[in-house]
């Protein structure tokens, strides 16, 4: 009789998500870097980088979390960006 190894439990790893800021030609810079630093936990140094390649390049990641806590970061941006009347948006993909 063949000897059995123990068996490994097997646990798959929850699907993460990436929170992404869109450019747009309206929304101040300070206040995508004030977001940024509020909803990321950035400092305003890292803030203002991640504004500046959106800025650049049309899109950035923000921070990475499970299904819940990225989709409340997407609320949480877009109606903080909604009440000061700027078209910024933000989504969530997932990840690999
Ligand atoms: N492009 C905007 C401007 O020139 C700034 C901006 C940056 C807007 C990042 C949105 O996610 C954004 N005022």
């Amino acid at each position: 009789m063949l000897e059995r190894r123990p068996k490994k439990a097997k646990t798959v790893p929850p699907q993460m998500y990436q929170v992404v800021l869109l450019n747009d030609d309206y929304t101040p810079m300070e206040f995508v870097v004030v977001v940024i630093q509020e909803f990321f936990g950035k400092d305003r140094e890292t803030a203002t980088q991640i504004m500046l390649k959106i800025h650049l390049d049309g899109k950035g990641v923000c921070g990475v979390f499970s299904k819940d806590v990225a989709s409340t970061k997407v609320d949480q941006v877009t109606e903080a960006a909604r009440k000061n009347g700027h078209p910024l948006q933000c989504v969530c993909e997932p990840i690999e």
